[in-house]
């Protein structure tokens, strides 16, 4: 995380956020509904992508072993045992054709220790939620870290890192 001041002199916190999952599970639908408020209903596989959104939050299934593989690269890369992270189960609007359970998807979250949703991009149900969630588990997580400190150092601000959402 790191912070800047606007022009009205008020620190304002930056989030970089990741989203990572299997080819075609809607990462980058939730995210562009989340960002511009809209579905995007054609398959277009992404290569690299980046948005930003400015908000305020709180005043201040493919085969799920896939999940695992997923988790395991991110600790590796941050070299930690934890890192603030959620579950999201996307496209819930198609139910009958469900892959994975509630039930599943719970039980997944429970072993990653991480928080589970389910959402859709389609019907935007849950998706500002869900990240929402990831900036408290953030907060969280940094508060455990490093209690705020009236002065951070010019070394602590730059320690500005990723942080996950896993769909
Ligand atoms: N019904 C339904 N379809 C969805 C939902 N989210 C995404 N889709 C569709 O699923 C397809 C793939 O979505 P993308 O967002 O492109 O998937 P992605 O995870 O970004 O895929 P890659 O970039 O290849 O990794 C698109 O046709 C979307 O319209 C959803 O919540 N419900
Ligand atoms: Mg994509």
């Amino acid at each position: 995380m790191a912070g800047w001041k606007d022009g009205g002199g008020s620190v304002q916190e930056k989030y970089r956020l990741v989203v990572v999952g299997g080819g075609g599970v809607g990462k980058s639908a939730l995210t562009i509904q989340f960002i511009q408020s809209y579905f995007v209903t054609d398959y277009d596989p992404t290569i690299e992508d980046s948005y930003t959104k400015q908000c305020v939050i709180d005043e201040r299934a493919a085969r799920l072993d896939k999940i695992y593989k997923f988790q395991r690269q991110i600790l590796r890369v941050k070299d930690r045992d934890e890192f603030p992270m959620i579950l999201v189960g996307n496209k819930a609007d198609l139910d009958p054709q469900r892959q994975v359970t509630q039930e599943e998807g719970q039980q997944l979250a429970r072993q990653l220790k991480v928080t589970y949703m389910e959402a859709s991009a389609k019907v935007r149900m849950n998706v500002d939620q869900a990240f929402h969630e990831l900036v408290r588990v953030i907060r969280k997580f940094q508060e455990q870290e490093c209690p705020p400190s009236p002065e951070p150092t010019r070394k602590e601000k730059d320690k500005s890192g990723c942080h996950c959402v896993i769909v």
